[in-house]
C-alpha cells in the first residue's frame, strides 16, 4: 500500500511541471480571427495603357487563408513549416496534453474517494521513497526533451535563410498600413490599406481582411521578406503560411518561406502599434508563376533575364565641379 501511495504522490507533484509546456506552446498561436463569409465578385485594377494588364485578381476561397466560423485550432497551412508544425501540434503536443490531464484527474479522483477519512482513517506516515523519486523526476524529463526535439527543430527551419534565387521583397509597416517594393524586380513600394466595408462585401473579400493593393507573390517559389517598420513596431502576420515576424523600425527582419499553392491568404499586424491597429490588414495573392510574371510586368517591372525598361535612356553624366586651380604660392 505505501508503494500505491507513492504512485499517487509521483504522479501528483512530478506531472504538474510537465502540463505547463505544451500550454505555452500553444499560447504561441496566432491569435484567431473573426471573418465574415467571402461571396463570389471581382474588380479588375486599373492599368496603365502602355503596360500589359494585370492578371484578374484572385477570388478567396471562404476558409482558405482566413479564419473559420467556430474554428478551434490553427488555420489550414500552405508553407513546408506550416504543415509541420500544425503537425507538432496535433499529433505530438495535443496528445500529450491529453493523455496528462487524464491521468492526473484519474489521479485526483483515485485519491479523493479511496484515502478520503472514512475509508482510509489511519494515512501512512511514509517520507521518502527512492525509486519512486527517480521515476518522477526522470519521467518528466523524457518528455520535455521528446516535445523539445521537434520543437527546436521547427525554430531552426523558421529561421532558415532564404536560398540564393529567392525573390526578395520589402515590406514596412506604417502607422496604419503596409508597404510593398519590389528590389528585384524594379517595382517601387506601392501602399497597401484596408478595404471599407461596402468595398469588401462588393468584391466578395472578408472585411477586416480585405486590401486595396495586394502583396502579390509566386506560388511554389521560395520568397524573402524584408520586413521593417517606418514609425513604431508593427508584425507582419499570416496564420495560413506560418508567418510572423516584427516590423521593427531601424533593423531589417527577413522571413523566408514558400507558398504551396495559388491562392490569397490573409494576415494582420500583430503588434499594438496604435490606434488603427486592428485596420491594417495583410493580404497576400499567390500567382502561377507565369502569372506573377505578368503581373511584375503590368507594373513596369521586370522578371530576371527582360530587359530594362528604361535602357534607352541612359542618365547623362552630372556636370562636374570645375576644378579649381591649386592656389599659387605666395613668397614674398
Ligand atoms: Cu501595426
Amino acid at each position: 500500500m505505501n508503494m500505491l501511495r507513492s504512485i499517487v504522490l509521483a504522479g501528483l507533484l512530478g506531472l504538474n511541471a510537465v502540463t505547463a509546456a505544451p500550454v505555452l506552446a500553444q499560447e504561441a498561436a496566432p491569435a484567431a480571427q473573426t471573418a465574415a463569409p467571402a461571396t463570389d465578385a471581382a474588380a479588375a485594377a486599373p492599368a496603365e495603357a502602355a503596360k500589359p494588364a494585370p492578371p484578374a485578381r484572385l477570388k478567396p476561397v471562404e476558409g482558405i487563408g482566413m479564419p473559420r466560423p467556430g474554428e478551434m485550432t490553427f488555420q489550414e497551412q500552405f508553407s513546408s513549416t506550416g504543415h509541420y508544425a500544425r503537425w507538432i501540434h496535433d499529433a505530438v503536443l495535443l496528445p500529450i496534453i491529453t493523455v496528462i490531464s487524464l491521468f492526473v484527474l484519474g489521479l485526483l479522483l483515485w485519491v479523493i474517494i479511496r484515502y478520503r477519512r472514512a475509508a482510509n482513517p489511519t494515512p501512512s506516515k511514509t517520507a521518502h521513497n527512492t525509486v519512486i523519486e527517480v521515476v518522477w523526476t526522470l519521467a518528466p524529463v523524457l518528455i520535455l526533451v521528446g516535445i523539445a526535439i521537434p520543437s527546436i527543430d521547427l525554430i531552426a527551419k523558421q529561421y532558415k535563410p532564404a536560398p540564393k534565387d529567392a525573390l526578395t521583397v520589402k515590406v514596412t509597416g506604417y502607422q496604419w498600413y503596409w508597404g510593398y517594393e519590389y528590389p528585384d524586380n524594379g517595382i517601387g513600394e506601392f501602399v497597401s490599406n484596408m478595404l471599407p466595408a461596402d468595398k469588401a462585401l462588393a468584391n466578395g473579400e472578408p472585411y477586416l481582411l480585405g486590401a486595396d493593393n495586394r502583396l502579390v507573390l509566386p506560388a511554389g517559389k521560395p520568397i524573402k521578406l524584408i520586413i521593417t517598420g517606418a514609425d513604431v513596431i508593427h508584425s507582419f502576420a499570416v496564420p495560413s503560411l506560418w508567418v510572423k515576424m516584427d516590423a521593427v523600425p531601424g533593423r531589417l527582419n527577413e522571413k523566408s518561406f514558400t507558398i504551396d499553392k495559388p491562392g490569397v491568404y490573409y494576415g494582420q499586424c500583430s503588434e499594438l502599434c496604435g490606434a488603427r491597429h486592428g485596420f491594417m490588414p495583410i493580404a497576400i495573392e499567390a500567382l502561377p508563376p507565369a502569372q506573377f510574371a505578368q503581373w511584375v510586368r503590368s507594373q513596369g517591372g521586370t522578371m530576371p533575364g527582360d530587359k530594362p525598361a528604361d535602357a534607352a535612356a541612359p542618365a547623362a553624366p552630372a556636370p562636374q565641379a570645375a576644378a579649381t586651380p591649386a592656389p599659387a604660392a605666395t613668397n614674398s
